[in-house]
């Protein structure tokens, strides 16, 4: 059995917008609309547990998401999915169909005499699924099933430790008893379970996806997990708070899951609990890009924390941030690939190209997507411009997409590797096969590159009979030219007929580049060792201007800020 992470559709990869709550239908379309008419790349957005009526599992407030069919389809016109949230707490209620069926069912988890146990959560008194046995995940999967029909593109599964209210363990008693089938560890109390109780349930939910539409992939975000739920959901890392230090505390958590096995995951970008500042926000989204999972979400009674709601400074940074993100998607599904087939993390820590120095295992602040270096400032008031970045051994190569801003964390490229990018969409559904692809290209010592590129549908499991495209490029330069081809191919998609635009990185972001056509072999002539330091220390030179501009923009920024209280003041 494949224990590695689920492929992720691919649409998952692009940014996503999630609030507590997004609580009518109206004000979703708000939103997703204000992200298209602001130029803001965004491929989702999440329905928190507002939605449901009176928090109702499987249900739609009948007021404020009166047709959530026809929302769904608005939202897809204008190339945005769905999720919405399911909770394991299921309202005691006879007449609510979920009860009732469960009941009939016999699916609930007991206390030590038998009868079910009752916990409170949002809805009051709560029964939960004994998700430990295959007879209640198919139970529950039916219902994930019909649910589907509603225009469900991904499914959010929270409290699932499983939470409960009102009790100091904020759990469920140790000496619940759950029936587990034997395969699990047989009839056993809680403890024995506790464990792996989020884990069951977001398999139960993948698969109840997979019964609703086998053609297309599942996802599910799950808040509870154990090793193996990677093969199942996403996760992110949990309530933090709007702060510096959770900001800072986000890369070793995201590297720590990777490790793990569960190499989907990210952190409440802008935190969840508290206002964010502009700086922290716009430093948040910045870094958040760059992690495998992204998603914006804030709590309940907090400021908006959409990227337009921090003013000026930030509308400049967070969509830059999310281009980036939007221009580097062929390579993170590249990654996702690698890791779904080989069990490999998407982000992993800087010691990883040089497990012997040690000083690499204290750096906390950068981590690799690949062979792409990203390297951060989680400093208040110390942006890029003020930070010194230490590389591991070999050649780094620093590039940008002339998007450099002191928010936003600096980008190298490995020598030895080439990387994929793809034009900067609003979102993942508006590429297409023949865009023109890019190539970036960074030498190693012997003058030698090599990357790949997996392509397929980005859903659905046609990759799994062989429909994909997967291509290993490789470089080389020899006297003076630098000769660019495809060294393998695997997959039965047929090249598609595109341009192909190779970018060699020079140093300091510089770089030379030549257009082609993909599949064909391209050569470019190396410019003259004089003609590089030129290219060089021009390329260094316009990247201060943009930090010194973006710096300013801040600058002005605070000191009107500065007037408007001195002004108030009078
Ligand atoms: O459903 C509300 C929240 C959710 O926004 C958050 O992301 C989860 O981690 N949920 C917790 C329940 C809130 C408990 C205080």
């Amino acid at each position: 059995m494949l224990c590695t992470v689920f492929l992720p559709p691919k649409w998952s990869l692009g940014y996503q917008q999630c609030r507590w709550s997004y609580d009518s239908d109206k004000r979703v379309q708000e939103v997703t609309r204000t992200f298209r008419e602001k130029k803001i790349p965004c491929d989702v957005v999440w329905m928190d547990i507002d939605y449901m009526d009176g928090f109702r599992c499987f249900t739609f407030d009948k007021d404020r998401f009166q047709d959530p069919k026809s929302l769904v389809k608005d939202l897809h016109q204008n190339g945005f999915q769905a999720i919405w949230m399911l909770d394991p707490g299921i309202k005691v209620e006879d007449g609510y169909f979920v009860y009732d069926s469960g009941s009939k069912t016999d699916v609930w988890i007991s206390r030590a005499d038998g009868k079910p146990f009752v916990g409170e959560v949002w809805p009051g008194p709560c029964v939960f699924p004994d998700f430990t046995q295959a007879k209640v995940r198919s139970w529950w999967s039916n219902l994930v099933k019909d649910f589907i029909c509603n225009g469900v593109d991904g499914i959010w599964n929270d409290m699932n430790e499983p939470a409960v209210f009102k009790v100091v363990t904020k759990t469920m008693p140790e000496s619940n008893i759950h029936k587990g089938d034997d395969e699990l560890g047989g009839c056993q109390n809680h403890s024995h379970y506790h464990n792996v109780y989020g884990l069951l349930m977001a398999r139960s939910t993948y698969e109840g996806m997979k019964l609703g539409n086998a053609k297309k992939r599942p996802f599910v975000l799950t808040r509870a997990g154990f090793i193996g739920s990677q093969r199942y959901a996403a996760t992110w890392t949990g309530d933090n708070l709007s702060t510096w230090e959770h900001l800072h505390m986000s890369i070793p958590m995201v590297l720590q899951l990777g490790l793990s096995g569960q190499p989907m995951s990210g952190p409440d970008i802008g935190g969840f609990a508290g206002n964010a500042t502009p700086e922290l926000f716009g430093r948040w989204v910045g870094i958040g890009s760059l992690f495998p999972f992204c998603r914006g979400h804030s709590e309940k009674d907090t400021a908006d924390h959409e990227p337009w709601s921090f003013g000026e400074e930030c509308e400049e940074v967070c969509p830059l941030a999310l281009r980036r993100r939007y221009r580097l998607i062929p390579h993170l599904y590249t990654l996702f690939y690698m890791a779904h087939t080989m069990g490999t993390p998407v982000a992993s820590p800087t010691f990883f190209p040089d497990p012997k120095d040690t000083s690499l295992r204290k750096l906390k602040t950068s981590f690799l997507l690949g062979p792409i270096l990203v390297y951060a400032s989680t400093a208040v008031g110390r942006g890029m411009d003020a930070l010194q970045c230490t590389l591991p051994k070999g050649i780094w190569m620093s590039f940008d997409f002339d998007d450099s801003h002191p928010d936003l964390p600096a980008l190298y490229l490995q020598g030895g590797a080439i990387i994929p990018v793809g034009p900067p969409h609003q979102h993942v559904g508006e590429s297409n096969i023949l865009d023109d692809l890019t190539l970036l290209v960074a030498l190693n010592e012997h003058g030698k590159a090599e990357g790949v590129l997996y392509e397929d549908d980005g859903d659905g499991y046609e990759f799994l009979e062989g429909g994909f495209l997967l291509t290993h490029y490789v470089a080389e330069l020899q006297s003076s030219t630098l000769t660019l081809k495809i060294a393998k191919t695997e997959g039965s998609w047929k090249r598609p007929n595109r341009r192909l635009h190779v970018q060699l990185l020079l140093g300091g972001g510089a770089m030379v580049d030549i257009w082609g056509k993909d599949g064909e072999i391209l050569q470019l002539s190396m410019p003259s060792e004089q003609e590089v330091s030129q290219l060089v220390s021009t390329s260094e030179k316009q990247y201060r201007t943009r930090l010194e501009n973006a710096k300013r923009i801040s600058a002005v920024e605070v000191s009107s800020a500065q007037k408007g209280i001195e002004l108030s003041r009078w």
